[in-house]
């Protein structure tokens, strides 16, 4: 593979203990990599808070890690602590001493962001300053060290032309300049997004450091090769009606006979991607870093789809017939909506996506059944309401 070729880099993955970034590190490690994790178990916690669990079982991280070493020889090393502490994220930095760090750390769920003030407050102050504080312990430790950050597509919204990479040339009262993409994101979570964006490039332009964000779609299915070597190496796998993704949730619905919940009706369009290539992605963008001083942006998505397509294609699939059902909206959110995006840079770097299949969603089906009896069917319902300043959290 690629990575073989490239020169061994030291990688930090903070939010490593994340559905995402456990099965990135683990490939990263694969590659060739001298990875270690961060992470202050803060999405162990919001099950707490919640009442649920990950549909696959999950082992602490200090036994994947074991796990790992066992199985292949590799070492990760750990880190906990959380990113909002300065002193913790420069010191884990400096003795670490990364060429890359992979920052994955934030709280991603949407509902949660708008579940009321509090966590509204929660969601930005975390992600807004952790990130802060990422870009300060790079620009005075080293200010080589690459940036991957992940952000997200809906931070661009629904405009009514096409979505650029990032960066958008205009042409004002005869004039030209290029500018960020304009945001107009639909929660107080995809704000934090754009404001982290806002900070980064802002960073790379006064301290010349190099960062790539990756504005991602919504990520579907839960096995990587590298995760499927070992039942205890598994990723989480989420369900519920505040951190469960669409394509997972309608899966999982499918197999216990439950109806899809598409809401609204259904014309919205987002941006998808299967995690295998998710964990692609990041070995792509690590492996080629941005320039120093360079803000590069890359739409990490592999198709759009309507959630009623989404739907559509589970049942079409389901060997068990399947009902859908139209809720009213619970989020503010446009439909019947212009989507055109640009996502060619990540395919430029090399990678070959796997599109939704019949074969990819039988076998989230064969997951899904195995650990079927641990839902709780109620946390299939939303609660959480944009119109309203408060919601109720948990079921
Ligand atoms: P996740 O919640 O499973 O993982 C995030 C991890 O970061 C968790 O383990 C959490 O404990 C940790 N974390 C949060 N705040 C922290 C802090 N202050 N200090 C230290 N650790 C902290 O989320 P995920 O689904 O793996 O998403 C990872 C990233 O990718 C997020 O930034 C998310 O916005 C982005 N993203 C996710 C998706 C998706 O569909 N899952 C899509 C697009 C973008
Ligand atoms: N939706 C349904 N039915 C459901 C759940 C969701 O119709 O049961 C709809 C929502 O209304 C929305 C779309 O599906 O239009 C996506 O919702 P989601 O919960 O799957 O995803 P979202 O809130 O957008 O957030 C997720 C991740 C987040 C990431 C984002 C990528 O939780 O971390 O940033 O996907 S993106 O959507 O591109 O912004």
């Amino acid at each position: 593979s690629r990575g073989r070729q490239e020169p061994e880099l030291k990688i930090l993955i903070l939010g490593g203990d994340g559905y995402l970034g456990w099965p990135t590190a683990l490939h990263l490690s694969e590659g060739g990599h001298d990875v270690a994790v961060l992470d202050n178990f803060a999405r162990r916690g919001y099950d707490f808070e919640m009442g649920v669990d990950s549909l696959v079982p999950i082992e602490t991280l200090q036994a994947r890690i074991r796990t790992w070493r066992d199985l292949t020889g590799r070492e990760i090393a750990c880190y906990i602590g959380d990113l909002t502490d300065a002193d913790f994220t420069s010191h884990v930095v400096t003795e670490f001493g990364p060429d890359t760090i992979v920052h994955f750390a934030e709280q991603r769920a949407a509902p949660y962001s708008m579940v009321d003030r509090k966590h509204a407050v929660y969601t930005q102050v975390n992600n807004v300053v952790g990130t802060i504080n990422v870009l300060y312990a790079i620009a005075e430790i080293n200010p080589d060290i690459h940036l991957v950050k992940l952000g997200t597509m809906g931070a661009y919204g629904e405009p009514n032309i096409d979505i650029e990479e990032g960066w958008l040339e205009i042409e004002h009262k005869g004039r030209k300049d290029r500018v960020l993409f304009p945001k107009r994101p639909g929660s107080f979570y995809h704000l934090s997004k754009v404001h982290d964006s806002h900070n980064i490039e802002f960073a790379c332009r006064i301290w010349g450091i190099r960062a790539t964000d990756l504005n991602q779609g919504i990520v579907y299915g839960q096995q990587t090769p590298e995760t499927a070597r070992d039942d205890r190496l598994a990723t989480r796998y989420d369900y519920d009606a505040v951190f469960g993704t669409v394509l997972n949730r309608f899966v999982i619905q499918s197999v216990l006979g439950l109806p899809l919940t598409v809401y609204g009706n259904g014309s919205q369009v987002r941006g998808i991607i299967e995690i295998r290539d998710t964990v692609r992605c990041l070995q792509l963008a690590c492996e080629n870093p941005a320039d120093r001083g360079e803000f590069r942006v890359f739409n990490q998505m592999t198709q759009s789809l309507s959630i009623t397509q989404m739907a559509e294609t589970i049942a079409r699939v389901s060997p068990e017939k399947v009902t859908i059902e139209h809720l009213a909206n619970p989020r503010v959110e446009e439909e019947g909506h212009h989507y055109n995006v640009v996502h060619s840079g990540l395919v430029d770097l090399g990678l070959d996506p796997h599109l939704l299949s019949d074969t990819l969603i039988e076998s989230l089906f064969e997951i899904t059944k195995r650990f079927a009896h641990r839902v709780r069917p109620e946390a299939m319902i939303p609660t959480v309401d944009w119109r309203r300043s408060a919601s109720r959290l948990g079921w």
